[in-house]
């Protein structure tokens, strides 16, 4: 952890405590997934029941898997009545785009890993570290739960973000090490409810998507590009376990996604959260995320534009990083 950042997270008790007396509500960012869940999760617990957890829509289904299997219930943020005295806290993101929700009011505390572009929005108390392989991390190792649920919950929000370790660093693996021993659970049990089980019609999706891959050589890398038209963080990474070194998967919904991994190899050489902000930009809506696992969302009319925007800026790159620099992003 950064410096910065482990001081932010040693305040992280002392501003719960203050918060503890107020009515809390928990919220994430749109379609929750089990990282967001699993933070709301433990969070509750730790201040109380005079705390609801709040999603702007319908989480994910790993993130909804973890809710049941909690037994912990959740209000929608619109149907919330608000006093005006209550506490608003923010879990997995700070982006305006995935927090629309939250557009008008300024949350009591963010507690997010991702890294800051730019335009996020503003609390009043923040803990951001982006070192943190999920917000799970964070709060695992600031808060040290013994409770068998927060245990469970935030390993498997650890698990999910984490991609099952890949992402992780020593860190990572201290917090699942004290989360493991006390969650009275098998790793293989809680592994089970970090990834929804694939449905029949999700994996013939998945496989369907492989005729829409294209791969390039671009110096001595690979770069594979390709449409799904859900899951599309899942296929990504199973491009990167098929052999490129750098994938972008486009998602048209009801809205337009971009879900890019990179393998160790290109570390330092790209910059994937730098190009998932430009094809947010692209999108008319907002990218960010990590060294190697990164994301964008926005206008479904213009996942074109910002897939080629991904090829581009990703070539140049990587054919500028030759003498060993980055170069800056140019137009
Ligand atoms: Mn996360």
């Amino acid at each position: 952890m950064p410096k910065a950042a482990a001081k932010e997270a040693e305040q992280l008790p002392a501003i719960l405590r203050r918060l503890r007396r107020k009515r809390c509500i928990l919220t994430f960012h749109s379609l929750g997934d089990a990282d967001a869940a699993g933070a709301a999760i433990a969070l509750k617990r730790h201040l109380g029941s005079n705390c609801t957890i709040a999603p702007p829509d319908k989480p994910s289904s790993s993130a909804r898997r973890l809710l049941e299997a909690t037994h912990s219930s959740i209000t929608m943020f619109h149907e919330l009545k608000f006093s005006g005295n209550e506490a608003v806290v923010a879990l997995d993101s700070a982006s305006p785009y995935l927090m629309r929700h939250l557009a008008g009011t300024t949350p009591d505390l963010i507690i997010d890993h991702h890294a800051r572009l730019g335009g996020e929005i503003k609390a009043k108390a923040e803990i951001n570290d982006p070192s943190a392989s999920s917000t799970c991390e964070i709060l695992a190792l600031s808060l040290l739960p013994k409770d068998k649920i927060s245990c469970i919950s935030l390993l498997a929000g650890i698990i999910a973000d984490s991609a099952g370790f890949k992402y992780a660093t020593h860190k990572t693996f201290q917090a699942a090490s004290f989360l493991l021993k006390n969650s009275g659970l098998g790793y293989g049990s809680i592994l089970s409810l970090s990834f929804a089980p694939e449905t029949l019609g999700e994996r013939i999706e998945s496989l369907r998507s492989c005729q829409t891959v294209s791969a390039e050589r671009i110096g001595e890398y690979i770069v594979a590009t390709a449409t799904a038209k859900s899951h599309e963080s899942h296929f990504a990474d199973a491009l990167i376990h098929l052999g490129a070194d750098l994938a972008f998967v486009g998602c048209k919904g009801e809205d337009g996604r971009i879900s890019a991994r990179m393998r160790e190899s290109l570390k330092g050489k790209v910059h994937l959260g730098e190009i998932m902000a430009e094809a947010g930009k692209a999108l008319e809506g907002s990218g960010s995320g990590h060294e190697l696992a990164a994301g964008a969302s926005g206008k479904r009319e213009s996942l074109e534009s910002a897939m080629s925007v991904c090829l581009k800026l990703s070539e140049q790159q990587i054919l500028s990083s030759e003498s060993g620099k980055i170069r800056k992003i140019e137009w």
